[in-house]
């Protein structure tokens, strides 16, 4: 123990924590600021808004599995929950620390003052205040704690101080670093033998089961043993938007991403399997198509780490409460591999269902159409991400047309998803570079994302944040068109188009401009060479893809 300042005690713990940037807007807890600057190497990434200062130490969080750390003074600290909700949707461990009030002068009506930490409530799994400087040791490490725990998610610290000025006081307190909890997961708690082994059997017995992975199997970085379990005994895998990495997308037996935002081929297979085991997904509305793929009802078992997912939505006949690699391992180690002949002609059945897909969707895949198609777009991302790359999706049409008509090659790519908002994915594909600066990234957004965060272009040439982020581009938030047309009967007036579409504006001037590198793409037959030289660019890259308009992704089939 020494006597040191809050602002020395927190660079310490995180720079102890391995953390290597911080995203915020100032000014708060300037202090610590400074002190990070004479004690550690953290860099101090200053961004052009609270919310895509959460969406950067949200992907900087799923890119690397580390905690992502995000901060605003007491005036930005709403702007930073907001930026929490798609953390919190996609269990990601992100750790925010805001400026708050001071009990000596608060219902004082001071300046830009509310009582903020109720607004964390829903967006975190523990949010808490810090008031007295001896504090900080124990609730920074409660903070990491609980953000990789179990099931990840956000915490939320608020410093006492508008700008967190506590940090100035000193206290006796030792920076203690618990590194287990430096990353996800911190445990890998061994499930019960006697469940691994009803569910086995269960898994064995059945003639046309259906492996569900999620973003459970991600995080505990279980693909390899998922992948193992599914060769062994022939059993086709779906995966949910967040577990969509958890096996290559051209693997034969994978059959694709099922639910809303999904592939045809996956919601086929899954609607006619005889079991579904459910791995690491929390069976919601988004995987399921709202619990129609499957339907409830279906025969099903489960494996998570968090007990109260088990069963949640489907009714099981056996589950298994442990981490996704330990459980997958202990069952990889217990599979009789004889069983998997039952399922030959399932598996085949399965895999003329994707032969299906691709020649439905052929023509749009390969098309030469000019606007572009998206799904063009997707195919020669398909082709031309880097076997190490990390694939961040914006939502709506981006995350259709990308969970549906994108594959990953390999075991070593990553792909990353917004868990339902948009203009999530470039700020989050800038703290995935910053967490992976040996890693291709790669971000899939629409205008209307791009638009959201546009500013931190800015932010990414100064700290040469070398992101490519490719925007399709149609001059519109066109995944709309279609409820509209809906609410005018199926003839939108020409005044309805204003709900959903923009002017057409050239994004690769706007990057230019900046300092970025801008790529204008209008042909597809540009689109790959597009794509290779900004990978190779050493600035930031914006390619941007005048798309179709008219294009819609396909609904999702029950
Ligand atoms: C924060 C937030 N607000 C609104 C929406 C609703 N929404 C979903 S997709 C979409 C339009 C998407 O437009 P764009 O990104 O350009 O893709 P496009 O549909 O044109 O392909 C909107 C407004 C949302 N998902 N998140």
């Amino acid at each position: 123990m020494a006597k040191i300042t809050g602002a020395q005690c927190l660079a310490d713990m995180l720079a102890g924590y391995g953390v290597s940037h911080v995203f915020m807007v100032p000014a708060v807890l300037r202090r610590t600021f400074a002190e990070m600057e004479m004690r550690t190497k953290i860099k101090r990434i200053h961004t052009h808004g609270e919310k895509s200062a959460a969406y950067m130490a949200d992907g900087y969080a799923r890119a690397s599995g580390r905690p992502g750390i995000c901060m605003a003074q007491v005036i930005g600290a709403l702007n930073l929950a907001a930026g929490l909700r798609d953390a919190h949707l996609a269990h990601s461990p992100v750790i925010a620390f805001t400026g708050g009030r001071d009990p000596k002068t608060k219902f004082r009506k001071v300046y830009q003052e509310v009582d903020d930490v109720p607004a964390f409530e829903p967006v975190t799994k523990f949010n808490a205040t810090v008031d007295d400087v001896s504090r900080f040791p124990d609730m920074v490490r409660q903070a990491f704690r609980v953000a990789v725990s179990g099931t990840p998610g956000p915490v939320h610290l608020q410093f006492r101080g508008n700008e967190g000025q506590i940090d100035a006081e000193e206290a006796d307190m030792e920076p203690l670093v618990e590194e287990q909890f430096a990353r996800v997961p911190p445990f890998r708690p061994e499930p019960d033998a006697k469940s691994v082994l009803a569910s086995l059997k269960i898994l064995q017995d059945a003639q046309r089961p259906v492996i569900v992975a999620g973003g459970g199997v991600r995080a505990s970085q279980a693909g390899k043993e998922l992948v193992a379990l599914a060769e062994k005994l022939a059993i086709p895998v779906a995966t949910s938007l967040n577990g969509k990495d958890s096996i290559p997308g051209v693997h034969p037996l994978s059959v694709g991403v099922c639910g809303t935002y999904s592939r045809e081929s996956a919601n086929r297979v899954v609607g006619q399997a005889d079991l579904v085991c459910f791995v690491g997904t929390e069976t919601g509305g988004m995987t399921t198509h709202f619990w129609a793929v499957p339907k409830i009802g279906v025969a099903a078992i489960q494996i998570d780490c968090d007990p109260q997912a088990l069963g949640r939505n489907y009714p099981l006949k056996a589950s298994v409460l442990g981490d996704a690699k330990v459980v997958l391992a202990r069952m990889l180690e217990q599979a009789d591999a004889n069983t998997a002949a039952r399922r030959k002609s399932w598996v085949e059945q399965a895999q003329s269902i994707c032969e299906e897909w691709y020649a439905k969707y052929r023509s749009v895949l390969e098309s030469d159409a000019v606007p572009i198609r998206p799904e063009r777009m997707c195919a020669e991302l398909t082709k031309h991400v880097p076997d190490d790359g990390i694939v961040l999706v914006d939502t709506g049409h981006a995350g259709m047309w990308m969970g549906g008509m994108y594959d990953l090659r390999t075991a070593t790519q990553s792909y990353l998803r917004s868990a339902g908002h948009l203009g999530w994915a470039f700020s989050a594909g800038l703290g995935a570079k910053c967490a992976c600066p040996h890693r291709p990234v790669v971000v899939f957004t629409g205008d209307a994302g791009f638009w959201y965060h546009i500013g931190e272009i800015e932010t990414a040439v100064r700290w040469k944040i070398n992101s490519v982020t490719v925007v399709n581009n149609n001059a519109s938030g066109n995944q709309s068109k279609r409820g509209f047309d809906r609410v005018y009967g199926g003839q939108q007036t020409e005044q309805a188009r204003e709900l959903w579409t923009y002017r057409m504006v050239n994004f690769a001037r706007i990057a230019e401009d900046i300092g970025a590198l801008g790529i204008r793409v209008e042909k597809p037959a540009d689109l790959g060479p597009a794509i290779q030289r900004a990978l190779k660019a050493d600035r930031p890259v914006i390619v941007d893809v005048v798309t179709d308009i008219e294009a819609l992704a396909p609904v999702a089939v029950t």
